[in-house]
Order: structure tokens, then sequence, then C-alpha cells
């Protein structure tokens, strides 16, 4: 069949309502998040049911046509943009975006993969429980592309990444067959853990349609603390100090840098400077409990005033209503909307032990200093030992310029320090295309070799994603 033979049967499988044709909305799916790649595709479509995903992927197998998975497109890594306008599609999946089943016996949801990750909270919520997955994106990125990437966000650190809140997964494999296993067990060993696989896996092996979450018990007492923190030693001491006193109380453990920081009160409307005076260091924690009697304050008052008498904390609030923590929140939430207002940053997302996390910072400062100048605007999930690195030009100066020109330097340092110190080059957003040859240069080779095998059975056609993580045609 013509190729225009194949695109137009492609069409009719969704109907009209599941093409995106208008030129201004297609442009919307052709660039990402981080406006790095504009991308081109031969058709955009917009499925509504599993049965229609399956279809379009049955003929794309057959007829050897590029399948690029897309959620909410709010993605780092250029993972959701297709490249190719003559023989790649993409597929969006926010029409399917129903919350199939709460059993809030079982505390477990079942939802559709295109629904958007505030609704599934918001879903969970009205039910009286938790989902916990959250991040600044929570109202435009969807559980598929969630669990694609396998997420992080804010409460890792108490509830996992986003493939430790999954009990099951549906997904259409590249030829088209259905894998559902949507049982939601909690035990269930009968041999290899398949469903796995295709959690950060970024639509390169399958489409994720449909997932049973954890819930968990909906949080009814919370404490929340900005501090600032004599440097970054003292917020990985005091984490652990944090840890010890609380134990699973403790949800989020974020560390924000004076200087993104300032970007936020400088950019952010409405932003204002939780402590009369600036410091270098701040950390955000939060300690919740579904017990309302549970001793949180008197719990987190004994950290502060441990941390202080070490000298580790030297300044803070504690939030005393809903609306004074959403303040705290949207300083930290807000740092990527910050720095797009200055002009864009060079952005990492590297992790090593929670130890080395001094050692790091002082070695990439060191590093970093005399290849070329720059600001830093460094932030990000301590209590994971992963840190944003993210890297500004200098004031003044142009922030394309800079991303393509020293910034290239720049970030290859970053990762090969986090690699050479035992750490990973990716431990948040993912390959995509923009670390595709990160992985090629830093994951070990028998690693590789595995993920190209997985890749080769799996899609033996290379129809899904092409390009991204690793290729096997
Ligand atoms: P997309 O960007 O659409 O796609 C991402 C990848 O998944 C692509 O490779 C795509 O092909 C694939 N994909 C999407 N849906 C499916 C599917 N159903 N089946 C198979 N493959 C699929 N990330 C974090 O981890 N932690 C954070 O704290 C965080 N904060 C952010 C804050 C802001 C302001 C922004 C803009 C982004 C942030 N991100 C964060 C990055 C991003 O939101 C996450 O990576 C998110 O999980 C992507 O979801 P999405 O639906 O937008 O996926
Ligand atoms: C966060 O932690 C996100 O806020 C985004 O992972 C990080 O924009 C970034 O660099
Ligand atoms: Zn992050």
């Amino acid at each position: 069949m013509e190729r225009q033979g194949v695109l137009q049967q492609l069409s009719e499988l969704v109907g009209a309502a599941g093409v995106v044709a208008d030129p201004v909305a297609r442009q919307a799916h052709l660039v990402d998040e981080r406006q790095l790649y504009q991308g081109q595709a031969a058709l955009i479509l917009r499925p509504d049911r599993v049965e229609q995903v399956a279809g379009i992927l049955a003929l794309c197998h057959e007829h050897r046509i590029g399948v690029v998975p897309q959620g909410g497109n709010t993605g780092y890594c250029g993972g959701a943009t297709p490249f190719d306008s003559d023989n790649q599609i993409v597929i969006c999946l926010d029409r399917l975006n129903r919350v199939r089943q709460i059993d809030p016996v079982s505390f477990t949801m079942t939802v559709d993969a295109g629904l958007v990750l505030a609704k599934a909270q918001d879903a969970a919520a009205d039910a009286g429980l938790l989902f916990p997955l959250s991040m600044g994106s929570e109202g435009s990125c969807q559980i598929g592309g969630n669990l694609s990437t396998n997420a992080g966000g804010l409460a890792v650190l108490r509830y996992g990444t986003a493939r430790e809140l999954v009990l099951g997964l549906e997904v259409v494999l590249a030829d088209g067959r259905i894998l559902s296993e949507l049982k939601g067990l909690r035990k269930d060993n009968t041999g290899y853990p398949v469903t796995q696989l295709f959690m950060g896996a970024e639509g390169t092996l399958g489409i994720i349609t449909g997932a049973v979450l954890k819930l968990f018990p909906a949080p009814i007492a919370i404490e929340t603390a900005w501090l600032a923190v004599a440097d970054i030693d003292a917020a990985c001491k005091l984490l652990g100090l944090a840890r010890q006193a609380s134990g699973d109380a403790l949800t989020s453990f974020e560390y924000v840098s004076g200087a993104s920081a300032a970007l936020v009160l400088k950019h952010i409307d409405g932003a204002r400077a939780p402590l009369d005076e600036p410091y270098e260091h701040y950390v955000l924690l939060e300690f919740t409990s579904p017990d309302a009697h549970s001793g949180l304050r008197q719990g987190l008052e004994r950290v502060l005033a441990e941390g202080m008498d070490k000298g580790w904390v030297l300044d803070g609030v504690l939030a005393e209503s809903g609306p004074q923590r959403d303040a705290l929140w949207r300083i930290r939430e807000s740092i990527p909307e910050a720095e797009k207002h200055a002009g864009g940053a060079v952005k990492h997302d590297v992790s090593v032990a929670i130890a080395a996390i001094p050692e790091f910072t002082a070695r990439a400062a060191a590093e970093l200093g005399p290849l070329a100048p720059h600001r830093l605007s460094m932030y990000g999930h301590v209590g994971d030992g992963n840190l944003h690195y993210n890297l500004l030009a200098p004031a003044g100066e142009d922030g394309a310029v800079f991303k393509a020109g020293p910034g290239v330097e720049l970030s290859h340092g970053v990762h090969s320090l986090a690699v050479s110190m035992g750490g990973s080059f990716s431990a948040e957003h993912g390959v995509g295309i923009l670390k595709a040859p990160d992985l090629l240069a830093y994951k070990s080779p028998v690693a590789l070799d595995i993920m190209k095998m997985v890749k080769q059975v799996l899609d033996p056609h290379g129809i899904m994603n092409p390009g991204k993580i690793v290729t096997n045609v």
C-alpha cells in the first residue's frame, strides 16, 4: 500500500475527532517543553480507546512507520518529539483519560494512561486517600508519561519513584498486541516481572494505556518548614537527623540554593521571601501523618532545636496554615519557571550518594569555574541524592548562545563528574534524545547490550519512538 494510503487508514481508525489537523494545535505537539527541538510528523493522532491504539500500532508495525507516544509533553529530554514528517506519527494519550476504578479496600486506583497527574491526585483525594506522586508539572503531565519516564518529584523520599507506585499495567506492544496485567496484586511471583520493562522505557518498547496505582492513607497532620542552613553539608546532616527523629513521617526534603530562591523572588509574581534576610542555602522539609495526634509539630521543633545547637540550622519558619505552606512550596516549584524568565538554563538532574553531595558540589564548582563563566541555580531532591545543578548564562548574556556554546562543555563536565563519583547522569528526567549520547558514553557495555536485546525482541522493526534511548536498527 502507498504511504498516503496507510496514513489515510490510520486517520480513519480514530475518526476526524482523533486527528490533530489545525497547524497551531499541531505545533504544540511538535515542539518540546524546553523548546530544544522543533519536530515534524506525518500525523498526530488522539485515539480514545485502547483498541484504537492497538489498531494503529499493528498497522505501523506492518508498514514500518515510527510511532512517538506523547503524554502531557512536559518531558525534559525531547522524548515525546517526532523527527520525521514522512515516516513518524505522534500518538497522544489525552483522550484516554478515565479513572476506571477506585478500590478503597485494596488501596488501589485503576486509570487510563492519559489521565493528568493532578486529576489522579484529585480522584484519590475524593475517595479520602492519597496518590503521592507530585511535581511542578502535575497540572499537565499524564500518568502514562510519568510511568514512562519513571518520574520522581517531591515525595520520592517517602513513597518512591513512579515505578514504585504501580501494581499493574496495560501496554500495547509494538506489534499491536495488548499486554493486560491489571490484576493489581501486591504479591505475584510468577516469573519475570514483564510490566517493569515499560516503566522508564520512554515509549521505546510499547504504549502504556492503563495502570493500577497504589494509594495511601491521606495525610491529616502536615508540618512544613523553610529553613536557612549553613551549607549543603549541614543540609545533608539535617536530613539524617530528620529521618532518625521522624521515621516514615519525613515526606519531602528539598534543597534550594540562595541563587535559585533569588531567581524566583525576582521573576515570579507574588513570590515573597519567607525569611527576613537572604541566606545562601535553604531546605524545605515536610513531615506528614494520617494521624492527627501524631505529635509532628513537636518532632519538627526538636529537630530544629538540635539542628540549631549543632550550627546546621541558622534560621527558619514553620508554616502556620495551608496558604503559608502553599507559599513555601510555590517558591520551590517555581524555580524551573523562574529559570525560563532568566533566559533558560542548561539543566542537569544528576544523582550521587547522599553522603557524597557536599563533595560533588565542591568539585563541580572547582572544575566548572575555569571552563566558562556561568551562574549556578542549584536545587533539588537532596533526600534522594538528586540535584538539579543548573547553569545559566552570566548576567546580561544571551541564554540561547550560552546553551549552544559553553553550556555544552559545562554540561559534559557535570555529567562526567557525577558518573566518576559513582552517580548517575540522569536521575530523574530520563534519556530521550537529549541524553542518548550520554547513555552510550556512560552506561556499562553489558547493561547497554541487555537494553538493545530487549529493544530488539519487543520492537524488532524499531518503530517505537525511533532514536530515543537506544536503537536496534
Ligand atoms: P511526555 O513529555 O509527553 O513524554 C515523556 C516520555 O514518555 C516520552 O518519551 C514519551 O514518548 C513517553 N510517553 C508518554 N506517554 C506515554 C505512554 N502512555 N506510553 C508510553 N510512552 C509514553 N519530572 C520529574 O521526574 N520530577 C519532577 O519533579 C519534575 N518536575 C517538573 C516540573 C516542571 C515545571 C516541568 C515542565 C517538568 C517537570 N518534570 C519533572 C518533567 C516531566 O514533567 C516528567 O518527565 C513527566 O513524567 C512527563 O510526563 P508527560 O505526560 O508530560 O510525558
Ligand atoms: C524539579 O525538581 C524538576 O523541579 C525540574 O525536576 C527541574 O527544571 C529543572 O531543572
Ligand atoms: Zn526534580
